[in-house]
């Protein structure tokens, strides 16, 4: 682990990370009921509040549309992914290296491990590989923790959770995105799992305003540090109004109710 709290992709202790690899992880289906978000720059624009300390892509897109976007964006390049047209065990392929991913102008890095898969032992090695590299630009590593494989049955159990964050500790990641794990009592246990790496939650499927809110809201009080969101902030028409109220619950501890009245 660096410290990192000197990082641009961290605010005050706490991340808000603005995730948009779903066309390579999910597939275009995430954009059916926002058709206009398929032109990147739409969410990038979005990426330019405040709130926001950086935006998770893939390479293509990062090669694309960053340059535009260098002096108001925080960029966090995700190094593997996976297409849902791949029917095996969970794995992902690394697709862009640590040195294109400085050379694009990166501030962090993003790493898929899938604790529990059939392939944990490969993608712990590239996750190596990726991590080691990193730190010759000092490039805070933020690792998608997600267990998941033919023997796990439920990927968001508490134990499955604070596994992801413990694993995530001793692999070496600065910061680990994991799912949440069903109460705020459960994300205290990942979090004391990790020790002084700090630990996001995913957003997960769209939900409305006050239950994303309030999500959010009690894995603060958890002690996570932040979010790494996609479509609970880009699939709204109006993400600026949702990240506004994000703004004033993770980084100045505000309720749910509070940040929504204002
Ligand atoms: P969401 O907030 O939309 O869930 O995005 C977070 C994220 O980790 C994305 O980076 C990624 O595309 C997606 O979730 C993967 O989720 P899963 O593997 O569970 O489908």
């Amino acid at each position: 682990m660096i410290p990192i709290d000197d990082s641009p992709i961290v605010r005050d202790g706490k991340s808000l990370i603005l995730a948009m690899d779903h066309g390579l992880e999910h597939g275009p289906v995430d954009f059916e009921d926002v058709p206009e978000k398929l032109d990147p720059s739409t969410v990038f624009e979005t990426a330019t509040h405040d709130a926001v300390t950086a935006m998770a892509v893939q390479k293509g897109i990062a090669e694309g549309y960053y340059p535009s976007y260098e002096d108001d964006v925080n960029l966090l390049l995700k190094l593997n992914g996976t297409s849902n047209l791949w029917m095996g065990e969970p794995d992902s392929a690394v697709n862009c290296s640590v040195d294109y991913a400085a050379e694009l102008g990166a501030d962090a890095l993003g790493f898929t491990v899938y604790g529990g898969s059939n392939h944990e032992i490969e993608m712990v090695e590239e996750f190596r590989d990726a991590q080691e590299n990193g730190r010759e630009y000092d490039l805070p590593m933020v690792m998608w923790s997600y267990p998941r494989g033919q023997g796990l049955k439920n990927d968001t159990k508490p134990s499955t959770i604070s596994y992801a964050t413990r694993l995530a500790l001793e692999l070496g990641a600065d910061i680990a995105k994991v799912k949440y794990p069903g109460s705020p009592d459960a994300m205290a246990h990942a979090v004391d799992c990790a020790g002084d790496m700090k630990v996001i939650m995913s957003g997960g499927s769209k939900t409305s305003d006050y239950e994303f809110l309030s999500q959010v809201e009690a894995v603060i009080d958890a002690g996570a540090k932040g979010l790494a969101v996609g479509r609970n902030v880009w699939q709204r028409e109006d993400p600026t109004r949702l990240l506004d109220a994000l703004e004033k619950v993770i980084y100045e501890e505000e309720t749910a109710d509070a940040a929504l009245e204002a």
